[in-house]
């Protein structure tokens, strides 16, 4: 690359970037780590963005109605933190680009949603950022369409990289995106032919711009280093109304002794080789030094969202009392006032008729009564519906024709709705929630881990839970699935046991605002056990005593969703031969844990046997079995040990030993 000929092309635009590229460069000096290439080849298409298209307030980063900017290239992470400190964002003052990379700092090594104020999702992953923006473009449509464009109407602009649009997830996004013409989703793709193996087309010879077209995208291809043929690309996206990918085509370290190849990727820490950079850029060599009429210049870019932000507040100032609190309710993530009369009436309802349904229709009682009162709810399945149960009457669905809509058909896309659904609580004012096969949790897994780490309010709803699905056979019986999101930080894993149940996890789902939530739900029927109405939810305690032992009590059964039914009639054939059982409802470990040791120690008590009884692999449960109070000898697991197989249920639950006779043999063979 000629960088004379760019600088001499553009002057004003050159100095601009050039800080984005010199702060990488320190930052990434100082660190000793890091990726010095990307931001230094996205220089020019990030100022160009920044300055003439991107509607921002530095001094308001949750300002609703703001354009979202998503780095989905998140090694790329200094790109961010440059233009966040440029423009003058109160998180990112220049200590922390110093402290790039280092403990306590904002300056995370990839973006970190909540470490800094306008960093809007966590990314680094890649392909995460650019499956999140969907959920970001799906979540202002369907805003823009209820609260109007004076209130909602902004764009959701990304950058991926090759990466990014190599990673399955992409095609979901990609595919979904076009279907449904998310015309305010603007990518940029970093085309600057290199990954860390080498180049591109080692591994890859997509056409990119086709592979777009053909999902129903406007596409441009531009010189990614042209200020004038961003700013008109930027111009002509937004004009469609399809949604839009920009192929920029860069230099990755654009201007370093490592330009265009793999090592340009990585960490460019050499001080000569930064030095020559800097020389050849025409910028300051200090460290960390931008000029300071540059800064002026950026702080100036920074300052002109203040007005569109000023004249968005008067709008919205010119809304009904009752629709500005309800705006802010939904973006408060509240849930409102009479959620918890309504589930309340449900449970009454639920604990009288004693209706013997599968907890995934449990589940579509209380969605039934709970969507029309929370208007923030967006529901969807990855082409599960009628087996999820997901969709209620009012709803209606999201589709171009219909952007009021409130169910999302997703697709065969499991890891594309989690991530979308990350987008649409990142995006602000909704609560997603989306249903599969529990078995499909491991295609969903690296946005639900995404969910967690972000600690975001999603509600998984995994149906069809265990063995108990039945003849689908072993490929969709979920045996591990517990364990491993059970070993996730960060995530409630509810298993309720009937529709009550099934209700206060759903409260506590749509009252959680920090963490992801997984229903685990069968798809057999399941008695309701929980008869007597209590307006309290047991199930926030995470396990209580639903059935006590009469007499002295010998065991204790610790059991969650379908087998809590087993338990209970395990419990009958032992009270029958005078051995007293205490039942304990297990629906949410993590909430269990939470209690303080007194409420544990009422629960479970040293002394009986304990036994296990979970239609799932053991892993995790030797926690409750042998810690708090128990003994390794006197406890006993009832559930899978392997793979099921394709069978009608009940024979599998005689053929796995999962039954209240082998139960009850078991606490009998631990009481001799
Ligand atoms: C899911 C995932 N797999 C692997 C990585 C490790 N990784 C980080 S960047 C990168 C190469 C990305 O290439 P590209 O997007 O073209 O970025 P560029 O080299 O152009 O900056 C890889 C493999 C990752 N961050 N995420
Ligand atoms: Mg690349």
């Amino acid at each position: 690359m000629d960088i004379a000929a760019l600088r001499a092309a553009h002057p004003d635009h050159w100095k601009k970037a050039t800080a984005i590229r010199t702060l990488t460069l320190d930052a990434v000096a100082a660190a000793n780590s890091g990726h010095s290439g990307m931001p230094m080849g996205m220089a020019d298409v990030a100022t160009v963005l920044y300055e003439n298209h991107l509607n921002f307030d530095p001094k308001a980063p949750d300002w609703p109605d703001r354009d979202r900017f998503i780095l989905s290239a998140g090694h790329g992470s200094m790109l961010l933190y440059a233009l966040m400190y440029l423009t003058g964002y109160e998180d990112m003052p220049l200590q922390q680009i110093k402290d790039f990379r280092q403990w306590g700092a904002r300056t995370a090594g990839h973006p970190e949603y909540g470490h800094a104020r306008g960093i809007e999702t966590t990314t680094g992953p890649l392909g995460q950022g650019i499956a999140n923006s969907v959920g970001f473009a799906i979540a202002e449509e369907i805003q823009r369409a209820t609260w109007g464009k004076k209130i909602v109407d902004h764009f959701t602009y990304v950058i991926a990289g090759d990466g990014c649009l190599m990673e399955g997830v992409s095609q979901e996004a990609i595919a979904l995106a076009g279907m449904q013409q998310l015309g305010h989703l603007i990518v940029f793709w970093d085309n600057n032919n290199i990954t860390i193996d080498g180049t591109v087309d080692i591994a890859d010879a997509t056409n990119q711009p086709m592979r777009f077209e053909a999902s129903g995208w406007h596409v441009q291809s531009i010189d990614g280093h042209d200020p004038k043929a961003i700013d008109a690309a930027i111009t002509a996206a937004k004009a469609d109304p399809r949604p839009s990918m920009i192929a920029c085509k860069t230099h990755i370290a654009l201007g370093h002794a490592a330009q265009d190849t793999s090592k340009g990727h990585g960490a460019l820490t050499n001080r000569e080789q930064l030095e020559a950079a800097k020389a050849a850029y025409g910028a300051p060599m200090g460290d960390f030094e931008v000029a300071e009429d540059v800064l002026a210049a950026w702080r100036a870019i920074g300052a002109r969202g203040a007005a569109t932000r000023k004249a968005w507040q008067d709008r919205f100032a010119a809304l009904s009392a009752n629709k500005q609190a309800e705006f802010n309710r939904i973006y408060a993530g509240e849930a409102p006032k009479r959620l918890s009369a309504t589930i309340r009436a449900l449970k009454k309802q639920v604990s009288e008729g004693a209706p013997s349904v599968a907890t995934r229709k449990s589940s579509e009682m209380v969605l039934e009564v709970v969507n029309p009162i929370m208007q923030e709810t967006i529901g969807g399945s990855a082409d599960l519906t009628g087996s999820n149960n997901t969709l209620t009457k009012d709803l209606g669905t999201f589709h171009p024709d219909t952007r009021k809509g409130r169910y999302i058909y997703y697709g065969i896309r499991e890891h594309g709705m989690a991530a979308a659904m990350n987008g649409m609580a990142l995006h602000g004012g909704a609560k997603p929630y989306g249903g599969t096969f529990m078995c499909f949790t491991d295609y969903a897994r690296g946005a639900m881990r995404l969910s967690a780490l972000m600690g975001l309010p999603v509600t998984y709803v995994m149906t069809h839970d265990s063995i108990g699905l039945g003849e689908d056979g072993p490929t969709h019986q979920p045996v591990e699935h517990l364990a491993m999101l059970r070993a996730t930080p960060n995530i409630n894993v509810f298993r309720p046991a009937d529709t009550v149940e099934t209700a206060e996890a759903w409260e506590l789902a749509l009252t959680s605002d920090k963490t992801p939530n997984v229903l685990a739900l069968t798809r057999q029927n399941v008695p309701t056990l929980r008869t007597e109405h209590k307006t309290r939810n047991l199930t926030a305690q995470g396990g209580y005593v639903l059935a006590d032992a009469e007499g002295k009590r010998q065991a204790i059964l610790l059991a969650t969703g379908s087998e809590v039914s087993i338990a209970m009639a395990a419990r009958d054939i032992l009270q029958a031969e005078g051995i007293g059982t205490r039942v304990v409802s297990m629906p949410c470990w993590e909430l269990f844990e939470e209690q303080d040791e007194a409420y544990r120690k009422r629960v479970l008590p040293g002394g009986p046997v304990r036994v296990a009884i979970e239609a799932g692999i053991r892993f995790g449960w030797d926690r409750w079995l042998y810690g708090e109070r128990g003994k390794r000898e006197k406890s006993g697991f009832i559930g899978m040990h392997g793979f099921g197989a394709s069978a009608p249920a009940e024979r599998l639950y005689e053929e796995f030993g999962i039954t209240p006779q082998a139960t009850a043999e078991k606490v009998k063979s631990l009481l001799k």
